[in-house]
């Protein structure tokens, strides 16, 4: 029996045993299912692979509690460094069968031993998806502090530093697999006067340039932008529109990367999503959902809606055949109230059942609803793909991956939680923050 929780309570056998259960329901559900579809000309197994081929990456700083600005409510066995971050997150890749890579933070995630935790990374299967810098905190004993900026800050020497860590970032992907370096920096104003916005962008396209350069042959650069905070009146890649333009001046590696929550309420991010295809740089998402701001919120459990639109978009591009269409897919979430590996699991799913309902719109009778303005007809067929019950789906795709028909039911019987908490000894750190 292996020391490692993550293999000893949540293995095949237990998935197994588990999926014995529903399997019965589940075969007859699909069926009927089936049948359904294929009264509109689909085949329901085509889309069940499609839905097992979908693959979004798991955050490592999503597998501990999060926080507000006010507080943090730590649960029992958090892991406490980046090899039990792991160890969580290959449980809701056992489990859910769609997120075979984790996206590292640093310097949240760095370690000394590069090569361990790459072989721990092989050990639970787990690959590196984008490496993401952090120059948004002060860390103890760095030279210089970020308060007013990093990228773009009006110091060279502050600059120069963000430029090295970013630097440092690539060599650290590099040596775990990761292809590419997501760019999300915290860089604004409070104030307006603060900051002369001109200056400050071309700050950033100098300093965004130099960590361009060093991007090996393979990688690519997600420029993420984000409306506001911890900038409250003016962040310096705040809108699609700048993050474009940096991604278009910096040069073909370079990409914008959509953070769900990181728009004004109300904003059409399937259009923006659209334009981003139109101008080949959409580079990949962050998932989550939100209701008044950059709430962090479990994708898909505000606004499934919306969730549907975006994946609607992409499933349009591939069908219109845009060409060199390679994205990034990862959560961006928060779990203040939740055991993060239940919502991560649920996450993961109601991505893959945007993705599924998505692929049930008659493309062809909503390209004709268009051409002749029929408006209603036009709605109803998104409507009509996004209300079909594409459950039965979701779970044969896990069962035929050798996952689990119910995660979340599946996890809670493992005891896995409670065997982290034995493991773990709980976290003193009560604090707000982020994460
Ligand atoms: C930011 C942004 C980044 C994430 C940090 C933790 O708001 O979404 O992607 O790395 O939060
Ligand atoms: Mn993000
Ligand atoms: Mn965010």
């Amino acid at each position: 029996m292996t020391g490692n929780p993550a293999v000893t309570f949540v293995d095949q056998r237990a998935i197994e045993e588990s999926n014995t259960k529903g399997r019965a329901h589940l075969e007859s559900d699909y069926q009927r299912l089936g049948e359904v579809l294929d009264r509109t000309g689909v085949q329901i197994d085509t889309i069940t692979r499609a839905v097992a081929a979908f693959e979004v990456a798991i955050p490592s700083w999503g597998v501990g509690t999060g926080g507000t600005r006010f507080a943090r409510f730590p649960m029992e066995g958090e892991p406490r460094n980046v090899f039990e971050k792991l160890e969580d997150c290959s449980v809701i890749a056992k489990l859910t069968g769609a997120t075979p890579r984790v996206s590292l933070h640093f310097p949240w995630d760095k370690t000394d031993d590069l090569a361990a935790l790459k072989a721990c990374g092989d050990e639970l299967k787990l690959g590196f998806d984008a490496v993401n810098s952090n120059t948004f905190q002060d860390r103890a004993g760095q030279s210089h502090s970020y308060k007013f900026g990093s990228l773009t800050h009006t110091d060279a020497s502050v600059r120069e530093q963000a430029v090295a860590h970013n630097l440092e970032c690539i060599r650290m992907g590099q040596a775990l697999g990761s292809k590419a370096l997501t760019l999300w920096i915290g860089d604004g104003a409070n104030f307006p006067g603060q900051q002369n916005f001109s200056r400050a962008f071309e700050r950033y396209l100098d300093s965004a340039s130099k960590v361009y350069a060093a991007l090996p042959a393979d990688w690519r650069l997600l420029i993420e932008h984000k409306m506001y905070e911890p900038a409250f009146y003016a962040t310096v890649i705040q809108d699609w529109g700048s993050s474009l333009l940096a991604a278009q001046t910096l040069g073909p590696k370079a990409f914008c990367l959509v953070d769900l929550g990181h728009h004004a309420p109300n904003v059409n991010i399937e259009m923006i999503v659209a334009r981003l295809i139109h101008a080949r740089r959409l580079g990949g998402f962050h998932f989550n959902d939100s209701k008044y701001g950059d709430d962090d919120l479990d994708s898909g459990s505000i606004d499934p809606y919306r969730l549907f639109l975006i994946f609607n978009e992409l499933v349009d591009a591939t069908w219109r055949k845009t060409p060199d269409l390679s994205l990034a897919h990862m959560l961006d979430q928060s779990h203040n109230v939740t055991d993060p590996i239940e919502s991560l699991m649920t996450s993961a799913i109601e991505l893959q059942r945007a993705y599924a309902q998505s692929l049930l719109v008659d493309r062809r009778a909503l390209d004709g609803y268009q051409e002749k303005n029929d408006v209603l007809m036009a709605a109803q067929t998104l409507k009509r793909a996004f209300t079909t019950d594409v459950q039965p789906i979701l779970q044969m795709a896990r069962l035929r991956s050798g996952a689990a028909i119910d995660p979340v039911a599946t996890y809670r019987t493992s005891g896995y939680r409670a065997a982290c908490a034995a493991r773990r000894p709980a976290s003193k750190s009560l604090g707000g923050g982020i994460v």
